[in-house]
């Protein structure tokens, strides 16, 4: 390959199996890998039933982000499993308070060129300093720490050129909510956008931070951006010059697919309550009543953001009417905040200032009231994922959202007046006492992990049987996120230890008696549309239902991670050939599908379910290295089987 693009070159430095061709299986060697709380003690366990008594990779490190309510003694728990743990197997432990896995991998552990995974759908934000990051489910994560190689297919790589300057006002969100008018939450699958262009030059690390984070809500493998001069500044604010290396396509390289954005010609943006694609410019909607604001998570809780934040509300009042609530992405930011002073004008303006970490987010805290109208500057906003069932989230930019908070209606900042250029600070706050660095590997011996009774063993499956019968447990249509499939929220979150309780609410909101029917019919499957499974990277959405007995699910198309995460799990990912099949297959349907060994042995690419009269015929899209996979019943079943040999 003569000249190539920024993520073919870092591909191609970490290729270490497979060809560089759209749509092959590649594996790839990983430096490092990132875990959260949530999806971090399963991959810890999973991690530990391997056998390794160190991880192998260059930088591991685990943070304590979503799980920070501690409304019983499950959360507890798990933070002193996960610090006992880390410190045991040479992994770094970022503490509650400390900030978001992201914004804090961001500021202190990204490096240009890098490969790094992480067991969370938003890992890609790291593509603002040049790296490329993946979002994978816990146990990829568990594999790359045991120095196996990550394997996922060749992307596209897509070249999104972006022109001109954005205008006051107009933020990096505002290139993302473009990204998804235009793509849909569909449109990134199986590719990996590349910015690249005049305009990159005038947005900070964070911000293309926030482009890349996004686009996560477009289903891309990942996002980035090489590094430059605008990195090096950051890394050096940030004390680590040394980290940087100069990162960049060659100049004429193409792209499998290209698009262009001007990014002088976008306006404030919103995302309509229902999905991250349902974007309007603000000017369409302004004027209705707000009853929430709520800044942060780790698309936009960055210092300048923040700042930004600070400035507007400086001598003014949150609307009586209004809720506000702020939650920087890091201590980091916090402490910067306070140190510059500007925290003053955030509580005296009545805004409510809530810890560094993921929060509203993911429904733990902040939860809205009936019918309130809930502006966010985050990243998701399925429904039901606040907390609140029938909720009207609304997700913009931090400016979008502070003029709200200030009007109480919805409101196109640019009616605020003259925009505040928020310079950076010299130096941020650098204080790494909220990262705990693990034991030396000669005292490892000494350390004993700490297991509260939330902490319950790894479920596993059995080999794949030859025939699997049952009937469609249900039936969902397209863009069914994993937080439909597998809730989260203050209630549920605090389960992810333990999965026979957490198995206990799949399909909570849609359909809360599929848990009892499950077990009731010993398993069966799931029949979904397009897109099955997009969102997060959590495995909780393949585990319970594989500890429910779901033996296969059945879709029109799927979403990556989650398709990864069945494979893992030993549950099918089957494909409707002809999708109006879809139609026959109702819920309560018997079905039967024979000769399931043979046909992933022989690497047959369909297979037939029976449903009483009707031959259906489905795709067995899976490599040769995923067909072993699932004929030993996972992924976990499959690396023992492989050990030592
Ligand atoms: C999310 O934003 O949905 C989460 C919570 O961060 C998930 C991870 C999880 O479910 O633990 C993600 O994005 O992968
Ligand atoms: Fe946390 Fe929300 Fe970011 Fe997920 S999207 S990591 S819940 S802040």
């Amino acid at each position: 390959m003569s000249s190539m693009s920024l993520a073919q070159k870092i591909i191609s430095s970490h290729l270490v199996d497979g060809k560089m061709e759209p749509g092959q299986e590649i594996g790839l060697h990983v430096d490092r890998v990132l875990m959260q709380d949530a999806t971090g003690t399963m991959a810890c366990l999973q991690f530990e039933a391997m056998g390794m008594p160190r991880v192998k990779v260059e930088h591991a490190a685990i943070y304590v982000d979503h799980n920070i309510l501690q409304t019983g003694f499950e959360n507890g728990d798990d933070h002193r499993f996960l610090q006992t743990f880390a410190s045991k197997y040479g992994i770094h432990y970022s503490k509650p308070g400390n900030g978001i896995c992201h914004q804090v991998n961001l500021e202190r552990f990204s490096m240009p060129g890098k490969l790094l995974v992480g067991s969370d759908s938003h890992t890609p934000t790291a593509g603002g300093a040049g790296m490329m990051a993946i979002g994978v489910g816990g146990l990829d994560v568990a594999v790359a720490m045991a120095g196996a190689p990550f394997y996922t297919k060749m992307p596209k790589i897509v070249g999104v050129k972006l022109t001109g300057r954005l205008r006051p006002w107009v933020t990096a969100k505002d290139v993302i909510l473009e990204m998804l008018r235009r793509l849909s939450v569909k449109g990134g699958i199986g590719r990996i956008f590349e910015y690249y262009g005049e305009g990159i030059k005038s947005l900070g690390v964070p911000q293309r931070g926030t482009i890349c984070n996004m686009g996560a809500e477009l289903g891309a493998t990942t996002s980035l951006f090489e590094s430059d001069e605008i990195t090096l500044d950051y890394m050096t604010r940030q004390g680590r010059p040394q980290d940087y290396t100069q990162i960049s396509a060659d100049s004429g390289c193409s792209y499998d697919e290209n698009m262009e954005i001007n990014l002088s010609e976008l306006e404030p943006m919103i995302a309509l309550p229902g999905s991250p694609d349902a974007i309007h410019k603000v000017r369409e909607v302004q004027g209705a009543d707000v009853h929430q604001v709520l800044i942060g998570s780790c698309t936009n809780s960055s210092y300048v953001e923040m700042m930004t934040v600070a400035h507007v509300l400086r001598g003014k009042k949150v609307h009586p009417n209004v809720t506000m609530a702020i939650n920087p992405g890091s201590k980091q930011v916090l402490e910067t905040v306070a140190r510059d002073g500007s925290i003053y004008n955030i509580i005296a303006s009545g805004a409510r200032l809530l810890e560094s970490g993921c929060q509203g987010c993911i429904g733990m805290g902040s939860a809205p009231g009936t019918d309130w109208v809930s502006i966010r500057s985050f990243n998701r906003n399925w429904p039901g994922r606040s907390g609140t069932k029938d909720d009207k989230v609304y997700l913009t930019s931090p400016e979008v959202c502070v003029a709200c908070a200030v009007t109480g209606k919805i409101t196109d900042p640019r009616d605020l007046g003259e925009y505040p250029n928020i310079p950076w600070p010299d130096k941020f706050v650098v204080d790494d006492s909220g990262i705990v660095p693990p034991a030396l590997s000669s005292e490892a011996d000494r350390v004993i992990v700490s297991r509260g009774p939330n902490i319950r063993p790894l479920p596993l499956r059995e080999k794949m049987e030859n025939n699997l019968s049952g009937e469609v447990l249900i039936r969902v249509g397209d863009n069914i996120s994993t937080d439909a499939i597998m809730p989260a929220g203050a209630k549920i979150l605090p389960l992810r230890s333990n999965v026979p309780a957490i198995s206990e609410y799949v399909f909570y909101w849609l359909d809360p008696d599929f848990a009892k029917r499950a077990k009731d019919k010993q398993g069966g499957f799931i029949v979904g549309g397009e897109n099955y499974g997009q969102g997060s990277s959590r495995e909780h959405a393949a585990l319970a239902p594989m500890y429910l007995g779901v033996k296969a699910v059945i879709a029109k198309s799927f979403a990556r991670i989650h398709r990864a995460n069945l494979i893992n799990f030993g549950i099918l990912p089957l494909e409707f050939q002809n999708s109006s099949n879809f139609e026959l297959l109702a819920q309560g349907r018997s079905l039967s599908i024979d000769n399931v060994v043979n046909s992933l042995k022989e690497g047959a690419s369909t297979i037939e379910a029976l449903a009483g009269d009707d031959r259906i015929v489905l795709k067995v899209d899976l490599t040769p290295r995923q067909r072993q996979v699932m004929l030993s019943g996972g992924l976990l079943n499959y690396i023992r089987s492989h050990q030592g040999s």
